[in-house]
């Protein structure tokens, strides 16, 4: 049974653009909820025995366990109906889909790859992305370790990759400007999906005094890309009330 009186609780890593875009929703749905930050690692043994898989987001609601953001976002809407994040009409709801699963594919693979070679030669912001949980000594070796070497010989972001990526959020920047929703008249999963993947390459105000205003050198500071980057800080801060991080 799912009850709208017990809280429901959203296990989730603070900075994942899974666990913002869940985020999200829950707002823009007005829906009071608890927050369990889970531990990399160790935290996922529990994760894994309360949902059978060791993903973060896992959304507890009464009785029902739900895990991946698209399911719990399906289960929000049919169970919490009030604003509706996908359109009633097939067409504006196969283009809504159809983007969220985009930007929860390629999108979120790219941004990732770009994050981590960001994340490689800058300290500053590798050590502002572990949860506040990690132990200091654990912090001091992250700051010591050989990530540039690492990804030097791996090639994580390829230039063709950093293209590929450039040239969609060039097209999705085109696409905010004078428009406040991707798909349709009214605020969608397509928005949601999109700007929570856009975090991980300019982080918004909401992430907190180590991460705000920090990006991917070449992309966050881009002035074609501003107009896209400002529609997502928008629309975080409408849907993320700012909390001490
Ligand atoms: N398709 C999933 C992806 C979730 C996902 O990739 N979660 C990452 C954090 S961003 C995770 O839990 N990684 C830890 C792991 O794979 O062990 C969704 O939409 O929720």
């Amino acid at each position: 049974m799912t009850t709208d009186q017990i809280l429901m609780e959203l296990h989730q890593f603070r900075h994942s653009p899974f666990c913002l875009k869940v985020r999200m929703a829950l707002h823009a749905k007005n829906l009071a909820f608890k927050e369990i930050e889970v531990t990399p690692g160790i935290g996922q043994i529990s994760l894994f025995r309360l949902s059978g898989q060791r993903q973060v987001p896992v959304l507890v609601d009464g009785e029902k366990v739900i895990t991946d953001s698209t399911l719990i976002i399906r289960h929000l809407e049919e169970y919490h109906p009030q604003k509706p994040l996908i359109p009633h009409d097939p067409k504006f709801a196969a283009h809504v889909h159809l983007i969220e699963d985009w930007a929860d594919t390629t999108l979120a693979k790219a941004a990732k790859s770009a994050l981590i070679q960001a994340a490689a030669i800058d300290t500053e912001l590798r050590l502002g992305l572990l949860p506040k949980e990690i132990p200091d000594p654990l912090q001091k070796v992250m700051e010591g370790f050989p990530f540039r070497l690492m990804n030097e010989i791996t090639g994580i972001f390829s230039k063709r990759e950093h293209d590929q990526l450039f040239s969609s959020l060039e097209q999705l920047s085109l696409l905010v400007q004078n428009k406040p929703w991707l798909i349709g008249d009214e605020m969608s999963i397509a928005d949601l999906s999109v700007a929570a993947q856009l975090s991980l390459l300019c982080f918004p105000t909401s992430s907190g005094e180590n991460l705000k205003g920090k990006g991917i050198p070449g992309i966050s500071d881009h002035p074609l890309l501003q107009p896209l980057f400002q529609w997502q800080d928008q629309l975080v801060l409408s849907l993320h009330p700012t909390k001490p991080n």
